[in-house]
């Protein structure tokens, strides 16, 4: 397993620096943000970030993400150009020997919660979503009233996308995924970049769009659409623990044995009811997610690829980008090492 966290960049206002004291840390998470959705990763910008990474005295496991522009997702008739350029993404990926990138198929939006700053009975603030409330958000006015989306969207832009959307179900969407990866695939074999989409966060169909990567059959399911040892998967804990069907040490056997499992995404999440959760500190204990049983899991498989805390709490007075402040998913790493330790010595030993 290699401890690894995420940076946003020369922007984050967490330095690498920091990330760097975090006992055990190597491995960096990160992306290019300056470039449009579409557009060619340029190989320099890419080497450059390698190289800001290296200098930290920290190596860049994973590209997480290069956004798969809606046209692809729509399966509209310029698709190929938008697959075009991110196979040659990919491609400088593979030059520069970053060896996973996580992506994902949600269309038009990435991760959803309804609240970013619930206050929790401690003082610190987490993440939260509610069906309910999304129910209540006025999608005609953009996405200003979404936590976390407000500029993403104008309401002419966001309206258009939405009507695109109207003829694309569930079939029509996992169709243009394999349309995406019988492209993407090979590209990928050859550049030995390992591709892991991210499962939809939450796993489940929000505001009329379809959503199709929620559970361990669809996740099995992707890694057949192209099958090939590079197609594999991020095994979320907290976007597919928000669903209580979704037995997680059993999704990681089972894609762990057939080495599908590039990157692991650690975060705990409490279920408070129907399609309602919110976010937890990482250990098991506080929430409806058994990191320990999931740590076994990926020992027995013998995962060894990058795992990251995700999102963290707000504690301490620390202010920031909503989940992703230092000191709570700092915590999260030294707890999940911890169990990886216990985990590992753990191995029944053969001459006992
Ligand atoms: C949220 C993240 C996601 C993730 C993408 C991967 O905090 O887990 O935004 O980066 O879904 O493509």
């Amino acid at each position: 397993m290699i401890p690894a966290f995420r940076w946003f960049g020369p922007g984050d206002p967490i330095p690498l620096d920091h990330i760097r004291q975090i006992p055990g840390v190597s491995g960096v998470v990160s992306a290019l943000y300056h470039v449009p959705v579409g557009e060619v990763w340029p190989y320099d910008d890419l080497a450059a970030l390698v190289q800001t990474v290296a200098d930290a005295g920290l190596a860049l496991e994973v590209i997480e993400s290069i956004p798969v522009h809606e046209h692809i997702k729509l399966g509209a008739p310029d698709r190929d150009r938008y697959i075009d350029a991110f196979c040659e993404s990919v491609r400088h990926m593979g030059r520069l020997g970053i060896p996973v990138l996580c992506y994902n198929f949600m269309p038009v939006f990435d991760w959803m919660r309804t609240d970013l700053a619930m206050r929790r009975p401690d003082g610190s603030t987490a993440l939260a979503y509610d069906d309910r409330a999304l129910e209540h958000i006025d999608l005609s006015r953009g996405t200003g009233d979404l936590p976390g989306w407000a500029a993403a969207y104008d309401a002419d832009g966001l309206a258009r996308l939405l009507a695109a959307y109207r003829s694309i179900d569930a079939a029509a969407l996992w169709e243009n995924l394999h349309y995406f990866l019988e492209r993407v695939v090979p590209v990928a074999a050859g550049a030995g970049v390992k591709l892991a989409i991210h499962p939809d966060d939450p796993p489940w169909s929000i505001l009329g769009l379809p959503r199709i990567i929620t559970n361990a059959a669809s996740l099995d399911r992707l890694t057949r659409l192209v099958d090939d040892p590079v197609n594999g998967v991020t095994v979320c804990t907290g976007s597919l623990g928000a669903d209580a069907q979704n037995d997680l040490p059993a999704i990681v056997r089972h894609l762990g044995r057939r080495g599908r499992v590039h990157f692991m995404h650690c975060r705990n999440i409490r279920r408070t009811g129907q399609r309602s959760f919110h976010e937890v500190p990482h250990p098991t204990g506080f929430g409806s997610v058994d990191m320990l049983d999931t740590m076994r899991a990926l020992r027995d498989v013998g995962f060894q690829g990058p795992m990251r805390p995700d999102h963290g709490r707000m504690i301490w007075g620390e202010a920031g980008r909503p989940g992703y402040g230092l000191y709570d998913r700092a915590l999260g790493m030294m707890y999940l090492q911890g169990l990886w330790e216990a985990v590992s010595r753990s191995v029944p030993d053969a001459r006992a």
